[in-house]
């Protein structure tokens, strides 16, 4: 049976560290870091996620500035929503929650947070700094996935690591710190010829494509580490990723659940990329 990987235990001491830091630079500075979360629509997943980021910003000593606008605004609109975030000193992080409705084109929303606010890393400007190691922001989902590996005392250097799924948001960035940690790294997509043969070589397992159960017992090295990204709604409307994790655990070493796996490390970064950014616009 594999030793889990608790997410939720994890998040909980990041959290703390964060708030301990807040506090003094609270009293330091007299500066209230501040994040403004923008959901466009009313997709029921996002509204869980985006409430809560409000709750671990409330928890942590943040200003929490919730932008909640209909699915019908225009581009132009949140743009200019985004233009009047960047120039607020009360706000120190912006967010705007993704997917976006199919009428906004998501780079140009991405493009026009400022690269200081954008605690996301979202932006080309720190898409850019992460991809030569020198970055201030590190996206909240692969650091929060880096941070569960180093917390159950694994060490990355010179393993095998498989990420499977390319997103810019998680799969790309997910593979360049594996890859900063001196991993062997290799991305996995649709067109892999033989995913499973390509798994089953992984010291180290990264799902993160969205499709539930996609990664089963046959394709896990007996021992190896499993991380699961994924987070879908199964047959019965229950929150699962994207590993068989009945079957899994009893093959793996180290797996994460979920939820209480990477959901939380996600929004425990946030909070943490939150309080950098508020420190580089006190030069802290
Ligand atoms: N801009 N969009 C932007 N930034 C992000 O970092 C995200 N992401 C992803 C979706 N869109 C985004 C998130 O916030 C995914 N994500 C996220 C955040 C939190 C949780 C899951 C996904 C989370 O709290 N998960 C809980 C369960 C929540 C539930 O009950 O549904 C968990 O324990 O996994």
């Amino acid at each position: 049976m594999a030793n889990l990987i608790n997410g939720k235990e994890i998040s909980l001491r990041v959290r703390g560290e964060v708030k301990a830091e807040t506090a003094d630079f609270i009293q330091k500075t007299g500066t209230v870091p501040g994040l403004a979360v923008i959901l466009v629509g009313d997709d029921p997943a996002s509204k869980i996620y985006v409430g809560n980021k409000k709750k671990a910003c409330l928890e942590v000593g943040f200003n929490s500035f919730e932008h909640i606008l209909p699915a019908e605004t225009s581009q132009a609109d949140l743009i200019g929503l985004i233009e009047k975030l960047n120039a607020d000193p009360s706000v120190h992080g912006i967010l705007c929650q993704l997917p976006l409705p199919k009428h906004i084109d998501e780079r140009a929303v991405i493009g026009a947070i400022s690269p200081k606010k954008d605690v996301d890393a979202f932006h080309p400007a720190n898409v850019g700094k992460i991809m030569i190691g020198d970055y201030d922001f590190l996206p909240c989902t692969p650091a929060g996935v880096m941070e569960l590996i180093r917390s159950a005392g694994i060490s990355v250097a010179g393993k095998k690591c498989v990420v499977v799924g390319r997103s810019n948001i998680v799969g790309k960035p997910m593979a360049m710190l594996l890859l900063h940690e001196n991993g062997t790294v290799t991305i996995c997509h649709s067109k892999t010829k033989d995913l499973a043969a390509e798994c089953r070589e992984a010291d180290i397992l990264v799902a993160a494509v969205g499709k539930p159960k996609l990664i089963t017992a046959d394709m896990v090295k007996e021992g190896a580490v499993v991380i699961d990204v994924g987070m879908n709604r199964d047959e019965n409307g229950k929150l699962c990723g994207d590993v068989d994790f009945s079957a899994v655990s009893e093959k793996a070493g180290f797996i994460t659940p979920v939820p209480g796996g990477v959901g939380p490390m996600t929004i425990a970064m946030l909070m943490k990329n939150t309080l950098t950014a508020a420190k580089l616009a006190k030069n802290y």
